[in-house]
């Protein structure tokens, strides 16, 4: 190989190459970092009903959130592998407080089980408390370093979800879009749900550029999700 273009190109090829190795590296390692922390020591440290019964904040807090039923509590549980942590049901607003957990001992961050929203079947008074505790505790915890916004695969984003997104990018809160019960669809129908969720990320600037799949039953997505958690709380991973 002589011609100095095609040289070029040899060493553009092989300089992609080891960029790309590195990253996958940097991405296995990250991966199980992130198993080792979600199988090291996680508890329920306590329920608020409202944000003066809330911790000092002292760690970061990372935060489901979503519509009622979409999943917020069976994915946290397949987060840190422990079934039955966090309260799931079938019945939409099992969950009504802010449920705290502890991660990592010493405390590391804490993760936050989040009341439902858009539940139109509850009553009005209570469907408003929820809300203004889902709002004021979005908007005003200083400590909160990532809100994960749960979208069912099957529905994909809702009016409430765009509400709660536009509110996100106001306060300038840092969010992930992430699909839920992602087994109860076909893999065609999920990808083009990613891409119409995608889509609709772009018009919020708070929110995260990359939307992940998962499910609470199998287990798909879940070691990415925990790999996002890590660095969302420690940026300098990432
Ligand atoms: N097939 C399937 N079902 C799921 C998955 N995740 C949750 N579910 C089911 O969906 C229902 C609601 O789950 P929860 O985790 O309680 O939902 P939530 O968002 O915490 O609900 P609220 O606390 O009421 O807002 C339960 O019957 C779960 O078993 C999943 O990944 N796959
Ligand atoms: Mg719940």
């Amino acid at each position: 190989m002589t011609d100095p273009n095609e040289i070029e190109a040899a060493r553009a090829a092989e300089a992609q190459r080891i960029t790309d190795v590195r990253a996958e590296r940097a991405r296995a390692w990250l991966i199980e970092a992130a198993r080792k922390r979600f199988a090291g020591p996680v508890s329920f440290l306590l329920s608020a009903p409202q944000l003066e019964f809330l911790p000092p904040p002292r760690v970061p807090e990372i935060a489901f959130s979503g519509r009622s039923n979409v999943g917020k509590s069976s994915l946290l549980n397949a987060l840190t592998g422990r079934q039955g942590l966090a309260r799931a049901s079938t019945t939409p607003g099992r969950t009504q407080e802010l449920n705290i957990f502890d991660i990592g001992e010493p405390l590391a961050f804490r993760l936050v089980d989040m009341p439902g929203y858009g539940y139109a079947e509850a009553p009005k008074d209570l469907v408003r408390q929820w809300k203004a505790l889902i709002f004021d505790y979005l908007r005003g915890r200083q400590v909160l370093h990532r809100v994960l916004l749960l979208i069912d695969s099957r529905h994909g984003l809702k009016d409430v979800d765009h509400e709660i997104m536009t509110m996100l990018d106001a306060a300038a809160v840092s969010y992930q879009v992430v699909l839920t019960k992602a087994d109860k669809i076909k893999p065609t129908a999920l990808a083009k749900t990613l891409e119409t969720v995608l889509a609709g990320t772009r018009r919020h600037p708070a929110a995260f550029p990359e939307v992940l799949a998962t499910s609470a039953e199998t287990g798909f997505g879940i070691p990415e999700l925990r790999a996002a958690v890590l660095a969302a709380v420690d940026p300098s991973l990432a």
